[in-house]
């Protein structure tokens, strides 16, 4: 199974087409267009999210609400290129009008303009946009249902917001429904102590990050690979997680607490009882061992960075006058790490799915379903 996305920020859309989706697999739209308005939704998101009510238009591969085993193509309109077409439009557009030259440090402005000899950073923020997710929401929310017809689930939350942090421990259930509707945190006191720190990132026009925790439930062991490296589960879905704008950071179980403790501190022993089978009384490998899962819950974590369009402006130089500057202010969000939680969830769900279908093959849901459930535990 492979994903393409394509689409500029404020061109007509943003489009998907997954390929390699088997027949037979039933899509449910209410639940794709819920995640995708859980995206636009979190604390002090820019203004950009009250022109959009971003909805799923599905072009080919469904029938009937189930796929066809050809390609799907999912899209996203953007309501915004009503506004922006006289400077976007593919069919000629004044480009001189809305140029960009005061290149964002943290954005991919100054390295896509060298690489792409382009004179406007422009050219390079609209694809480079953070709204690109929308799509890849989209296409990921297809990819749960087929997990999810496997009995595998993908929860996750908020762990922490600049520096208030939630150090507390939280079963898949309990996130599942415990989320807080605000920021997405589990604590109310984490919630209100966050939503006071972004307050004072506004008020400074200054932005906030955070980090993200995530998990898998009833996935089987065996996925991923021991013998080739570019196969190995850990690889992929961090992969994965880093493949998110502003992203910085992705870990593992323990991750890199596990660097500063001894091997007995560390590794999940090993138990095994007729009734229960093997099993393990702790998961501090986050359900990843030689680069396969193991039977336990996926535990991952990403770090996201303070967005780098910042109100007040970093020090930059102009691209063309070589100028000092300050850099460009477009509008932008205080933080959208609300909306990056369902993303990663999104992107962990397309790459798992990609994984499961590689080991499983099949051309039909009830194929793959029969063989998934024939795998040992
Ligand atoms: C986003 C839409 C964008 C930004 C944001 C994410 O819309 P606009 O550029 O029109 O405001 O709000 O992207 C970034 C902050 C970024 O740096 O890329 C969205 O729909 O998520």
């Amino acid at each position: 199974m492979r994903l393409t996305t394509a689409g500029e920020s404020h061109g007509k859309g943003l489009f998907a087409i997954i390929e390699g989706l088997p027949a037979g697999l039933t899509v449910d739209l209410d639940e794709i267009n819920d995640c995708l308005r859980l995206r636009q939704s979190g604390y002090c998101r820019g203004a950009r999210q009250k022109i959009e009510s971003d909805c799923v238009e599905i072009l080919t591969g469904v029938r009937n609400l189930k796929t066809l085993g050809s390609p799907v193509t999912l899209a996203v309109w953007n309501k915004d290129y009503e506004n922006w077409k006289a400077y976007m439009a593919a069919e000629g557009c004044d480009e001189s009008a809305r140029t960009l030259t005061k290149v964002r440090p943290g954005h991919a402005d100054l390295s896509g303009v060298k690489k792409y000899n382009h004179e406007d950073a422009r050219t390079v923020l609209e694809r480079a946009s953070a709204r690109e997710t929308a799509v890849r929401v989209a296409a990921g929310t297809v990819c749960r249902q087929l997990l999810r017809a496997l009995g595998v689930e993908i929860t996750g939350y908020v762990k922490s917001v600049g520096k208030t942090e939630d150090e507390g421990a939280y079963k898949f259930d309990e996130i599942k429904s415990g989320r807080r509707a605000l920021l997405g945190m589990m604590s109310a006191a984490c919630e209100n102590a966050a939503k006071a720190e972004i307050d004072a990132a506004q008020e400074a026009g200054d932005t906030l990050g955070g980090v993200l925790e995530l998990r898998v439930k009833g996935l089987k062991s065996g996925f991923g690979s021991y013998v080739s490296y570019h196969e190995k589960l850990d690889a992929r879905l961090v992969g994965a997680l880093m493949s998110v704008q502003a992203i910085k950071g992705a870990e593992v179980g323990l991750g890199f607490e596990a660097a500063k403790h001894a091997g007995s501190e560390v590794h999940d022993e090993i138990f095994y009882t007729e009734r229960a089978g093997f099993y393990r009384e702790t998961n501090r490998a986050g359900g990843i061992e030689g680069g396969m899962s193991n039977g336990e819950e996926l535990v991952l974590r990403a770090a996201m960075k303070p967005i780098p369009t910042l109100m007040k402006g970093l020090a930059t130089v102009d691209y063309l006058t070589k100028e000092p500057a300050r850099a460009a202010t477009e509008r932008s969000d205080v933080t959208a790490i609300t909306a990056c939680e369902i993303i990663l969830e999104s992107v962990l769900a397309t790459e798992l799915c990609a994984v499961v279908l590689e080991r499983l093959g099949g051309d039909h849901m009830d194929e793959i379903i029969e063989r998934y459930r024939r795998l040992p535990q």
